[in-house]
């Protein structure tokens, strides 16, 4: 069937107040970047004539300043889920114009089939081609396009044709079925190729075909400071001193590794090591440093939800795209985050903290407790499943006002249960088979700042009795102290405990 090409002004008008819309993609990859833009102005337009204009707006994971910055600063969402890292967007969450759902990566897609979320009105999804039978090859990153796709009323396509139609082949297009009929992942290797190249879409529902023509606008990264350098060897020494010792498989295991510079910054540290064999990543995002990981054969294979590459490396993967071929692997959210496979195929999972507690429980998304950072993001999808589980922070922020290790996380993300490993620039707290009081040692003594070791050891002697000595009146001494003077430094038990 022909379609129907109109412009993104002309699709946004179609989109109706308290509409539920689901994107494609998974970070900036993958994401539509046009019609969103003409929606957030038309959000602005109805608001400046007076009537009410916002929409659920459902994604992969977070997207770019072309969806939620426009439409933050356009205040045209009532709902957003699943997660965001654009500050615009944060300022309305935590102001309370805009409900933000902050949830599990992995569990998005089936909450949507399941009805949790209500009716998808539209599905957009960014595809480098589409046919007349509704086949796409789907962009640079797939997120729960898939899932959307299917459960939308309606679809709208940006076909942009700065994606190279060889981009076909590097998807694994995979939608499980519903409990009670659910099978095993059938994915053994990380390099299990287990669905469909293409996705499939009901033609029909295509009410609008968008031409577009725009690379994925990942910002540039910066060059790692010596905390981010200093954490980054710490986790390179610590995977070289756990191999060595045999604690991993010879053939090593997949890796896992969430998003930005320093992220970004160990694999290169990984890929460097003379100690560590050639490694393939099951992960949700890819980075700049594992395609030149992949170039060098460092990294073998690396299955992903979305290449998040700079556009220069994006430029470089499409130049040589025959290279890279059957090295990267797409999937949709639910697989590349899939518990049950992360748990099967053994994968050593790298995340990032905000803050960590005494007896290593982690907080990754809130400030102080209060503040919506970004969101859990694919952290507790790895982090609960992993071979071992490692998550790093600097150990100050601030320059040393706020302690990233305190008595009390004042917002769990992540248990104590869960969390193997923590690493700061100070160095590495192996916390497993530790009680409390032992892994509270091992963390003042290796990942907390020096200058906050003696006020971590004061709270661990105010006398408290049971296994985990917790004081709860002064359990959050140290964030009351940021609150009230600034400065972490000032925390004073006194106040709490007489
Ligand atoms: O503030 O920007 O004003 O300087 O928080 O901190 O150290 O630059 O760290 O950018 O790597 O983000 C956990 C948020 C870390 C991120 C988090 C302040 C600090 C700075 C940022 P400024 P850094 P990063 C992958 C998988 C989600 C979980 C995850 C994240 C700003 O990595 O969202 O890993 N993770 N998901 O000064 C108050 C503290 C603080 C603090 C830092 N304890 N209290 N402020 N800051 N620690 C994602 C996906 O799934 C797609």
């Amino acid at each position: 069937m022909a379609f129907n090409f109109m412009t993104a002004e002309e699709a946004a008008e179609m989109i109706q107040n308290g509409d539920t819309i689901g994107l494609s993609g998974f970070t900036a990859p993958g994401t539509p970047k046009f019609i969103t833009e003409a929606l957030a102005k038309k959000a602005t337009r109805e608001h400046e004539a007076g009537r009410e204009f916002k929409i659920n707006l459902f994604s992969g994971a977070s997207t770019s300043d072309h969806v939620d910055g426009v439409m933050a600063r356009a205040n045209a969402y009532n709902m957003r889920a699943p997660y965001q890292n654009v500050p615009d967007l944060r300022k309305r969450i935590n102001a309370h114009d805009c409900h933000y759902f902050d949830r599990h990566l992995s569990e998005m897609a089936q909450e949507v089939r399941y009805g949790t979320y209500g009716d998808i009105d539209w599905a957009i999804l960014e595809v480098a081609d589409i046919d007349e039978n509704g086949n796409c090859i789907l962009g640079c990153g797939l997120g729960n396009g898939p899932t959307y796709a299917s459960m939308a009323k309606k679809i709208f396509i940006e076909l942009n044709d700065k994606l190279p139609k060889k981009l076909l082949g590097m998807h694994d297009v995979y939608i499980p079925l519903d409990p009670p009929y659910r099978r095993e992942i059938p994915i053994y290797k990380a390099n299990d190729r287990i669905g469909s190249p293409i996705l499939k879409i009901d033609p029909k529902k295509v009410v609008g075909v968008v031409r577009t023509s725009s690379y994925d606008c990942v910002k540039p990264f910066t060059a790692p400071d010596e905390v981010s350098k200093q954490i980054g060897a710490n986790v390179v020494r610590f995977l070289v001193g756990e191999y060595k010792s045999g604690r991993l498989p010879k053939e090593f295991l997949p890796l896992q590794s969430g998003v930005g510079n320093v992220a970004n910054a160990v694999l290169y540290d990984l890929g460097e090591s003379k100690e560590l064999p050639p490694f393939m990543m099951y992960t949700e995002v890819i980075q700049d440093a594992v395609l030149e990981l992949l170039q060098k054969e460092r990294c073998t294979f690396a299955s992903t939800c979305s290449m998040t590459f700079t556009d220069e490396t994006e430029k470089k993967l499409f130049s040589d795209i025959s290279f890279f071929h059957d090295k990267i692997l797409m999937r949709p959210a639910e697989i590349s985050n899939n518990p049950e496979v992360v748990r099967r195929i053994g994968v050593i999972a790298m995340n990032t903290a905000l803050e960590a507690d005494l007896f290593g429980s982690v907080n990754s998304t809130h400030v102080l407790g209060t503040r919506m950072m970004n969101g859990i993001g694919g952290s507790g999808d790895f982090t609960r499943n992993a071979y071992l589980s490692i998550f790093s922070c600097p150990s100050v922020s601030k320059g040393g006002l706020i302690s990233n290790i305190v008595p009390m996380v004042a917002h769990p993300d992540h248990s104590e249960h869960s969390v193997d490993i923590l690493i700061t620039d100070q160095g590495i707290a192996d916390l497993r088979h530790k009680d409390p009081v032992e892994r509270a040692q091992c963390i003042i003594d290796n990942c907390a700042h020096p200058m906050y070791r003696e006020l971590l050891r004061d709270y661990l002697k105010l006398g408290t009795q049971g296994q985990t000595p917790h004081t709860l009146r002064a359990a959050f001494a140290f964030h009351n102290a940021f609150n009230d003077t600034g400065d972490m430094r000032n925390a004073d038990y006194a106040l709490y405990v007489k």
